[in-house]
C-alpha cells in the first residue's frame, strides 16, 4: 500500500484517476472485512448522494485492534504522556486495549445504548478518551466528540442537534498549569438536553463533583461490571461511524458524518503513505481528539495500521518550552505531526528550548491545520529535523476525512508553504467566482474537488440540504472546499486560505457568524461584524466591531464583559484578540456589512480601502479608522 519513489506516485496517481474504483478495490482489500462490496463507488454530487464499498460488511475496530493481536498483541498501541512530567506514562498494548474497548463497550450497552445511538463525549486526552471512541464504534452506536475547550452552551447545542443519548467525560481535565471542570461544565450543559439518559464520569482529576442518581455513574464502578467479551457489531460501510461538529460561514455548527467503511479505508492509507510509517516506530500528532485531526490522526489511521500512537495530554509550553522535545527525547519519537501555531509558538523561545535535546529519532515532520509560513517551516525544518527530515504540509479538513494534499515522506520533493500534490485518488480542480475551471500553472482560484473519494463526509447531520447547499451548491458537480489555492509553475498546489466567512484561529475553525451571535448576545451590544486579521503566533486573530450605545468611560471592562460572553456561549477559544467600539458599521445600501474594508482596518493597511461610494453613509469608515488608531 505504500509508495516509495516519485515514479511511483505518477503511476499510481494517473491510475487512481483512469481507474478509481479499481485503485480504490485495491487499497481496501488490505483491510478486514466481514463481507467483501458488491458495489465499490455510486455517487451524486448533485443530490449529493456518495457510497463507497456498498454491500460490504466491516467493524473498524476489528481493523484497528483484533487483527493486529495475532502478532502485535504485545505492541504498544497508545503512549500517553500525561500533563504532569512527573507523572508516569502510560502504555497500552493492543492487547490492553482491546481489552479495554471492549470492556467500555459491554459499559455502553449495560447502560442502554445501542447500534445508531449517538453518544456524546467530553474528556480530557487521556487514553480512556481513545477508549471510548472505540468503545463506540465497536457497538456501532455514532460519537460525537466535542472538544474540552467548548461551553456548556455549545455542548448543549451539540447534544441536541444529534439528539445524543448518553455522555461520556470526567472530572476534570488538566492543561497547563489550569484545570478544567469538565463535569461542571455537562451539569450546566445537561439543564438543557432531555435527552441524555445517563452519563459515565471518569476519576481523573479527583475534583469534587456533584453526581446525579439515576443519571451519573463512574467509569470506573461500571467497567468492575462487565465482563471483557464483546464482539464486535457488524456494520454496513454505508453506516454512520461518526458525526463532528465544524464551524461553516453561517451561525449554527454542523455535524459532518463520516461513515465506517470509506472513512476507514481513507483514513488507513493516506496515513500509511503521507507520513511512511514503519512498523515499530513512535507516532506522536499533537492534536486533540476533539478535532479531526485526532480522530483520523492519532484513533483510527494509526490503529487501523498497527501503529504506536502517542497521545499527549499536555500543551507545547509547559511547564516550559522543551515540553515537545523532551517527549521526543524520552518516547524516541519517529514522526511528529503538528500545527503551525504550535510551531510558531515555539520559534518565539528561540533555540535554547531545543538545545540539547536528542531529536535524533525523529524521522519525519507533519503539519496541519493552517497554511504554514515559510519562516516557521524553515525554523521546523533546520531547528527541530535538523534538516534531515521530510516536512509533509497536509492540507484536509473536517470534511475529507483524510490528507488530500501533501507530500508523502520520502517521495515528493517538497517546497516550503506548499502542500504541493494531491495524494491519489484526489481530483483538485480550480474554479472563477462563476466556476470555470482555471487551467495551466501559475494560477489561483477557489479549490475544488471534483471526483469523489472514499474519506469524503456524506451529510450533514440532520439536514442533508444544508450539506447541499455549504458544498455542493457553490459550483455544479463540485466539492467546495471553501479555500483559496495558488498552482504555481510547477503544478504544485498552496493554499491560501478561506475565501469564506471562516477564521482559522490557532488551526480552529470559527465562523465570523457565529462569534458575532455570541457578543450581540451580551447585554447594551446592538451589533457587531468579526473578522480575521493575521496573528504572529495564532495564523489568523479575531478582530470585533461592536456597537455600543451608552458606553461607559470603563471601554476595558465592558470589554472584558463582552470576552466573558463569547467564554458563555461558544468557549475561550473564541475570543476576540481586539475589540473596537464604534458607533456604526460600513453597510451597502442593501444592507450589507463591508468587510473587505473591516478587513483592511483589522489589518492596520487603511490606505487604500477602494471603492466606498456606495456606502450608504461613507463617514462611518473615517471614524472607525481614527478609532483603530487609538487601540
Ligand atoms: C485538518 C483540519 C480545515 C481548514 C481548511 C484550511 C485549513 C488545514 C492546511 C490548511 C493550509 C494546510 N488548513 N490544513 N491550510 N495548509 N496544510 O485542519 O481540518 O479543522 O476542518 O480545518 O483548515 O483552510 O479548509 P479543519
Amino acid at each position: 500500500m505504500q509508495i516509495n519513489t516519485f515514479e511511483e506516485y505518477q503511476e499510481t496517481y494517473q491510475k487512481s484517476i483512469n481507474q478509481p474504483e479499481e485503485f480504490w478495490a485495491g487499497i481496501a482489500s488490505n483491510f478486514l472485512w466481514k463481507k467483501k462490496w458488491d458495489n465499490v463507488l455510486s455517487w451524486d454530487f448533485a443530490s449529493p448522494s456518495i457510497k463507497w464499498f456498498e454491500g460490504a460488511k466491516l467493524n473498524i475496530t476489528e481493523n484497528c485492534l483484533d487483527r493486529h493481536l495475532a502478532e502485535k498483541g504485545d505492541t504498544p498501541a497508545i503512549v500517553w504522556e500525561p500533563n504532569d512530567p512527573e507523572k508516569e506514562s502510560i502504555t497500552l498494548t493492543y492487547r490492553v486495549l482491546h481489552e479495554q474497548v471492549c470492556r467500555f463497550a459491554n459499559v455502553l450497552k449495560k447502560n442502554g445504548v445501542q447500534k445508531g445511538d449517538r453518544v456524546c463525549i467530553y474528556m480530557p486526552m487521556v487514553p480512556e478518551l481513545a477508549v471510548a471512541v472505540l468503545a463506540c464504534a465497536r457497538i456501532g452506536a455514532v460519537h460525537s466528540v466535542v472538544f474540552g475547550g467548548f461551553s456548556a452552551k455549545s455542548i448543549a447545542d451539540r447534544i441536541n442537534d444529534a439528539a445524543c443519548k448518553v455522555v461520556v467525560t470526567a472530572d476534570g481535565a488538566f492543561r497547563g498549569n489550569k484545570q478544567i471542570q469538565l463535569k461542571e461544565v455537562i451539569d450546566d450543559a445537561l439543564i438543557g438536553c432531555p435527552t441524555i439518559e445517563k452519563v459515565i464520569v471518569l476519576t481523573h482529576t479527583r475534583t469534587p463533583v456533584s453526581m446525579l442518581k439515576g443519571r451519573d455513574c463512574w467509569w470506573e464502578d461500571e467497567i468492575k461490571l462487565v465482563d471483557s467479551n464483546c464482539p464486535a457489531e457488524e456494520m454496513n460501510a454505508e453506516d454512520m461511524l461518526f458525526i463532528l461538529y465544524t464551524s461553516g460561514s453561517t451561525g449554527k455548527p454542523k455535524g459532518v458524518v463520516h461513515t465506517c467503511g470509506g472513512y476507514m479505508v481513507y483514513a488507513g492509507y493516506t496515513f500509511s503513505n503521507v507520513f511512511n510509517y514503519q512498523p515499530g516506530e513512535v507516532y506522536f500528532c499533537t492534536a486533540d481528539i476533539g478535532w479531526i485531526t485526532g480522530h483520523s490522526y492519532i484513533v483510527y489511521g494509526p490503529l487501523s495500521q498497527g501503529a504506536t500512537t502517542l497521545m499527549f495530554e499536555g500543551i507545547p509550553t509547559y511547564p516550559n518550552a522543551s515540553r515537545f522535545w523532551d517527549i521526543v527525547e524520552k518516547h524516541q519519537v519517529n514522526i511528529l505531526y503538528t500545527a503551525p501555531t504550535a510551531i510558531r509558538s515555539l520559534m518565539g523561545f528561540g533555540t535554547a528550548p531545543v538545545q540539547g535535546k536528542d531529536l535524533s529519532s525523529l524521522r519525519v515532520l507533519g503539519s496541519v491545520g493552517e497554511p504554514i509560513n515559510e519562516e516557521a517551516w524553515h525554523w521546523f525544518d533546520e531547528e527541530i529535523g535538523k534538516k534531515n527530515c521530510p516536512i509533509v504540509d497536509t492540507w484536509w479538513q473536517t470534511e475529507t476525512g483524510g490528507i488530500m494534499i501533501s507530500p508523502i515522506a520520502f517521495v515528493t520533493p517538497t517546497k516550503p508553504s506548499f502542500a504541493t500534490l494531491p495524494l491519489p485518488g484526489i481530483q483538485p480542480i480550480l474554479v472563477d467566482e462563476q466556476g470555470k475551471e482555471i487551467e495551466g500553472n501559475g494560477v489561483n482560484g477557489n479549490l475544488c474537488i471534483k471526483f469523489p473519494w472514499p474519506g469524503m463526509l456524506r451529510t450533514t447531520y440532520g439536514d442533508h440540504e444544508r450539506c447541499r447547499l455549504t458544498y455542493f451548491s457553490t459550483y455544479q458537480n463540485l466539492y467546495f472546499t471553501g479555500d483559496g489555492c495558488l498552482r504555481d509553475e510547477d503544478g504544485y498546489y498552496r493554499i491560501t486560505g478561506r475565501v469564506d466567512d471562516v477564521i482559522n484561529v490557532s488551526g480552529h475553525r470559527i465562523g465570523t457568524a457565529e462569534v458575532e451571535n455570541a457578543i450581540n448576545m451580551h447585554a447594551g451590544v446592538i451589533e457587531s461584524a468579526v473578522v480575521g486579521y493575521p496573528h504572529d503566533v495564532k495564523g489568523q486573530g479575531i478582530f470585533a466591531f461592536v456597537i455600543y450605545p451608552g458606553l461607559s468611560k470603563d471601554e476595558d471592562l465592558t470589554r472584558k464583559d463582552i470576552l466573558q460572553t463569547v467564554t458563555r456561549i461558544i468557549g475561550a477559544i473564541a475570543k476576540p484578540d481586539k475589540i473596537l467600539f464604534v458607533s456604526g458599521l460600513p453597510k451597502t445600501r442593501s444592507g450589507k456589512i463591508m468587510r473587505r474594508i473591516l478587513r483592511k482596518v483589522a489589518e492596520g493597511d487603511t490606505s487604500n480601502l477602494g471603492d466606498i461610494s456606495t456606502l450608504l453613509d461613507p463617514a462611518v469608515v473615517q471614524e472607525i479608522i481614527d478609532k483603530s488608531k487609538q487601540l
